[in-house]
């Protein structure tokens, strides 16, 4: 890939303000992207940094607070992005929650809260986005985090892995509809990255030295191991990749015998 690939180019990315959402906004700025720092509220803070830190390196950032689990907040994101940057080629749908949790403890709230946030809000966000892309009559990128969850189950994540199955699927019947506008849909599969997400199973004594057992490359992995491939499927490069899946995850899917 060549340098500033994705010059010209405004990306908004969910869920920026930490974790694999931070590290994708950073990424596709240094490929000369101007970037929509999603966060929701409470992270004001957290996201300013990574405008600062964008702004710092000599790229263009602006932060918009939306819960993308509200179609009416979703809508006044993007209207406010076209506002701020004149238009949109690429959305990175990365917004997500993981509240680690027993079946037999699982609640109705906790439950639906997870539905919205990764599933739902991967619909509001792709809609209104798309509708976007389609009026300009340039094509566009939507890039969303599924996961290996979406291969396998979870004990802790009932609720999880049926919305990393959904959205990998979302992407697949949106790369047909999209693809005539030259909209290309995939997702990204990461496997076990370290972010806040996880942190609190991490921390737990002995479980990173376990897990990184299981993965063959021998370590969890980082942030900029996804958003290298975001930058990727992002750029002219990948223009031929529609409906597909990335596995990002050390090996640790094929590791079964
Ligand atoms: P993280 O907790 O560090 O980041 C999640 C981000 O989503 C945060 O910036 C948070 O503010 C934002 N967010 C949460 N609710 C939101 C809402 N309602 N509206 C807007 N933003 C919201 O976790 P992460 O690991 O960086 O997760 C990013 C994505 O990657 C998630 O979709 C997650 O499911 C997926 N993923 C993570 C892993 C992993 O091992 N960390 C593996 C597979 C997939
Ligand atoms: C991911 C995957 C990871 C887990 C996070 C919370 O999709 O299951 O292993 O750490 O969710």
């Amino acid at each position: 890939m060549t340098p500033k690939h994705l010059a010209a180019k405004v990306a908004v990315v969910t869920g920026a303000s930490r974790g694999i959402g931070r590290a994708v906004a950073s990424r596709l700025a240094q490929e000369g992207a101007r970037v929509v720092v999603n966060h929701p509220r409470g992270e004001e803070d957290a996201a300013r940094e990574v405008v600062n830190e964008i702004v710092g390196d000599g790229g263009d950032a602006v932060a918009i607070q939306a819960d993308v689990a509200d179609n009416g907040q979703v809508q006044n994101m993007i209207e406010t992005a076209i506002k701020h940057l004149g238009r949109l080629d690429i959305l990175v749908n990365n917004a997500g929650i993981c509240p680690f949790v027993e079946w037999f403890d699982m609640t109705e709230e906790i439950w639906r809260r997870v539905q919205d946030v990764n599933l739902n809000g991967a619909f509001y966000c792709s809609q209104a986005a798309s509708r976007v892309m389609r009026d300009q009559g340039q094509g566009g990128r939507i890039i969303s985090m599924s996961s290996i969850s979406a291969l396998v189950g979870g004990g802790f994540q009932t609720h999880y892995t049926p919305t990393k199955a959904g959205i990998r699927s979302l992407m697949q019947s949106l790369a047909i509809v999209l693809g005539p506008y030259g909209i290309t849909c995939n997702s990204i599969l990461p496997g076990a990255i370290l972010t806040d997400i996880n942190r609190a199973y991490f921390d737990q004594p002995g479980q990173i030295q376990k897990d990184t057992g299981r993965i063959p490359v021998g370590r969890l992995g980082t942030p900029k191991d996804i958003a290298g491939v975001v930058a990727f499927l992002a750029s002219e490069d990948a223009s031929y990749i529609n409906g597909a899946d990335i596995l990002v995850d050390g090996g640790l899917f094929v590791n079964l015998q």
